[in-house]
């Protein structure tokens, strides 16, 4: 059972969920098959699917390349991505395929390739007929920013389902949509505060949250901080998370942190600020994690400080909307400061911490593994 000192930090949390579904979704093969006339850039492509992997990072990504007169190579492969020569314009073969293709129910991504030596966007207007309904994308297997605001995005959401596995095998994803992660976890988190009711403050931690709250926030938050790690390829092992993510986010402070900047509103705002830290806490680890992704550091005081700000700013905002938006429940009309104490147990007085052999670093009493560098405790 995780004492008062625990609440809130999520690498504590990880002892209790079943993460394996998790690790075995995103593990599951996912393959892509990319088909097209010669020349026309499917190697390119493929090889620009590993934009973004990190340094000496091992990548194993299936993907299938087949002319198209070689089609069925296509086998059952998740996804097809049939490549066009935006400066050709007899797309007859492709159309056939296309229309066998989604007649079988299979799903497909057309894709304009070498947009930047097309001369005639009219020329490509004519040629957009056969696809009608799909998901059609523009751009150049050469230049990634290309890829990533149009082949990207259509990719994603043609394989919806598969987001973890797209991500942790195709590296071009993992940042959209590890933002995706952090934003639908953000929001779900937000959504939970509101429901449950007017903000208390938990006293010792001087956040807005009863110990129920604390307990399913962070649980989501380590879900994500999990699902983060699988996305952006680190092992299933959820030691190796917190050996490579747990400095990165702190021992469980940001609630805390986040709360202090705000909590003090409460009274004169309701219920919008818990529905802000809420949403702001997730959302800083989500871009701690993203931020060590992106530089291989640990993001610095003063940049988590302005991520804090961001964070908080954003929060607010969201926060505005859904409470807004959301049915009004009935909610008493006292103001805070009025309200009885919530009957909360005593908080226990600090344990003793156990010492991290091999960082030196102190972590609660029962925890079992480093917070800070996974080294296991006695
Ligand atoms: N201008 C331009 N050239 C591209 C683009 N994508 C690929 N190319 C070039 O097109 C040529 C063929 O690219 P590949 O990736 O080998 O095409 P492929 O479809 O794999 O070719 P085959 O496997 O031989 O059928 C190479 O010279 C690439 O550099 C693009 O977006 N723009
Ligand atoms: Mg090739």
């Amino acid at each position: 059972m995780a004492g008062w000192t625990d609440l809130g930090n999520i690498w504590n949390t990880f002892k209790e969920l079943d993460i394996r579904p998790l690790a075995e979704e995103a593990e599951r093969p996912l393959v892509l098959a990319f088909v097209g006339a010669a020349s026309v850039g499917k190697s390119t492509l493929i090889a620009a699917l590993r934009h973004d992997k990190r340094a000496r990072e091992k990548i194993i990504a299936p993907t299938i390349e087949a002319d198209l007169d070689a089609a069925t190579r296509v086998g059952d492969a998740d996804l097809i991505v049939l490549v066009l020569d935006a400066t050709r314009g007899d797309f007859s073969t492709e159309a056939r395929l296309f229309a066998e293709w989604s007649g079988a129910g299979r799903r497909v991504v057309v894709f304009y390739n070498k947009m930047d030596a097309a001369q005639d966007a009219n020329a490509i207007g004519a040629t957009l007929t056969p696809w009608s309904g799909a998901r059609v994308a523009l751009g150049s297997a050469l230049d990634h920013d290309s890829l990533t605001s149009s082949l990207v995005p259509r990719v994603m959401d043609a394989l919806k389902d598969r987001r973890l596995a797209l991500a942790r095998h195709f590296p071009i994803f993992r940042l959209a949509i590890a933002r995706e992660l952090i934003n639908d976890t953000s929001s779900a988190n937000a959504s939970y505060a509101l429901g449950t009711g007017f903000a208390e403050i938990v006293p010792a931690l001087n956040v807005p949250f009863n110990v129920a709250d604390m307990i399913v926030l962070t649980k989501n938050q380590a879900l994500m901080a999990y699902k983060l790690g699988l996305a952006l390829g680190l092992p299933t092992r959820w030691q190796a998370h917190v050996a490579e993510l747990g400095g990165v986010v702190g021992a469980g402070f940001l609630w805390r942190q986040i709360a202090r900047q705000i909590v003090g509103l409460i009274p004169v705002w309701g219920i919008v600020p818990k529905v802000a830290v809420a949403y702001a806490g997730t959302y800083a680890v989500g871009e701690a994690i993203l931020y060590w992704y992106q530089t291989g550091h640990k993001i610095s005081g003063r940049g988590m400080r302005e991520l804090y700000a961001d964070a908080l700013a954003r929060g607010k905002q969201i926060a505005q909307e859904i409470v807004t938006r959301a049915p009004k429940p009935a909610l008493p009309q006292v103001t805070l400061p009025s309200l009885p104490r919530p009957a909360l147990p005593r908080l226990p007085k600090p344990r003793a911490k156990s010492v991290c052999a091999r960082c030196g670093k102190k972590n609660p009493r029962d925890a079992k593994f480093c917070a800070y560098c996974a080294m296991e405790l006695r």
